[in-house]
């Protein structure tokens, strides 16, 4: 497991810029570094306009309002219970008893404040792009030519697509450089390995990493060719070296895979543990690297060439271009 100190002052660091960029209310500080002092309440002057999706079973709530007078995304999400915690669970709560029946008895069981954390991810500003991605919408599946992609998917993605700021801040040191579990520094071939924001690293359950290539100029999925079979087979080869090193995961325990479409049009490599049922891991959405690399040695442009599938929501304004271009 990444080393928990490390880890704590990385979140020290992340709580203590959130709070300074409240403060400041601009939207230009991603790399300041707060004052010292491990709690904060940024997030008192949270103004809620709107519940955007919840779900009881993965206890997570997508919460629309105002931070600063700032658009903002909150997601909250309750951690998962780890093991190692669960002998100060049972010695150090107390009990509520609810009902009992037989040999059935229900309890709310209140646990020690630091047992009971809920994990808050912020985005802001936030963008319209990120509101409409965390509403609850229904999904269609759309069939894509290779003609559909230059003339519907490309032109829309070339205006419409989330910023790639984050993805060029890591890249370039600007911003979570001390997660970074592996890099491969060559400009063609090379990546750089770390956690996803999703996976706060507290457990191995959840394992979330994402490999981002140095080079800038592949989109997708769609612009891959046998010419970065090279590229590909390094993040495969050396994504798998490393979380074994780290994690002592070995392959046969990892999904590794791209999305497509992506929300981040910079390639990217999603690595998560077989067991856990990651968000966009479905085959609507999720490639494995490994059939990519044999789709590519089998035939150079196939990516260029596929009808590909993929799940767009209602509100999706490319669901609408392909519905204007009559091809759904
Ligand atoms: O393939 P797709 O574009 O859908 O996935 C992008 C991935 O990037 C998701 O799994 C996000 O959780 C992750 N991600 C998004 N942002 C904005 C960040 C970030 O700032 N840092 C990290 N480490 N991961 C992110």
């Amino acid at each position: 497991m990444a080393d928990v100190s490390a880890k704590r002052q990385q979140d020290l660091e992340a709580t203590n810029e959130l709070s300074q960029r409240t403060k400041k209310a601009k939207s230009d500080s991603e790399n300041d570094r707060g004052e010292n002092g491990n709690e904060t309440n940024a997030l008192s002057g949270f103004q809620s306009t709107a519940v955007l999706s919840d779900s009881a079973r993965e206890k997570t709530i997508y919460v629309h309002g105002k931070l600063a007078d700032q658009n903002a995304v909150i997601i909250l999400e309750k951690t998962p219970i780890r093991e190692d915690a669960l002998a100060e669970i049972f010695t150090a709560s107390t009990l509520k008893l609810q009902m009992r029946n037989d040999i059935y008895s229900t309890y709310s069981l209140h646990a020690p404040p630091h047992l009971n954390e809920i994990k808050a991810t912020v985005m802001c500003p936030a963008t319209e792009k990120h509101v409409k991605k965390y509403q609850r919408k229904e999904s269609f599946l759309v069939e894509e030519t290779a003609e559909d992609y230059k003339s519907i998917t490309l032109p829309y993605i070339q205006k419409q697509s989330f910023s790639v700021q984050w993805v060029y801040n890591i890249l370039d040191k600007k911003a979570e450089s001390e997660r970074i579990l592996f890099e491969d520094p060559h400009p063609k071939l090379g990546f750089v390995l770390l956690p996803d924001f999703k996976w706060d690293q507290k457990q191995m359950d959840d394992l979330y990493l994402m490999a981002i290539t140095h080079q800038r100029d592949i989109k997708s999925l769609r612009d891959l060719t046998s010419q970065h079979l090279p590229l590909l087979e390094n993040i495969l080869q050396k994504g798998q070296e490393a979380i074994l090193k780290h994690y002592s995961l070995p392959a046969s325990k990892m999904r590794i895979y791209l999305h497509y479409q992506p929300s981040y049009y910079h390639l990217h490599v999603h690595f998560t543990k077989l067991d856990f049922e990651a968000p966009g891991c479905r085959v609507e959405r999720a490639h494995l690297l490994a059939d990519v690399i044999q789709n590519l040695q089998s035939d150079p442009n196939y990516y260029k060439t596929r009808n590909l599938f993929f799940p767009l929501r209602a509100d999706d304004g490319l669901l609408s271009q392909f519905k204007e271009a009559g091809r759904l």
